[in-house]
């Protein structure tokens, strides 16, 4: 599946601090359906992660969490 623009943004929510956004736009792999891209975190701790793709078939998005150490 091709899925054309690929972006993966984040955010941490931390009591007494505004929400520590960071993002990164991701590349096609060698291997077909897979991307790849590089972030870092000034931290550790639980990540809300949202990828978002815009192709042909259309724009969707998926949302899970990661734990950063
Ligand atoms: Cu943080």
């Amino acid at each position: 599946m091709e899925a054309g623009k690929v972006t993966l943004n984040t955010s941490m929510t931390m009591t007494g601090m505004a929400p520590m956004i960071a993002g990164a736009t991701l590349t096609p792999d060698k291997t077909p359906g897979r991307y790849t891209g590089t972030i870092t975190f000034p931290d550790s701790g639980t990540r809300q992660v949202t990828v978002t793709w815009d192709g042909p078939a259309g724009t969707d998005s998926t949302k899970f969490s990661v734990p950063v150490r």
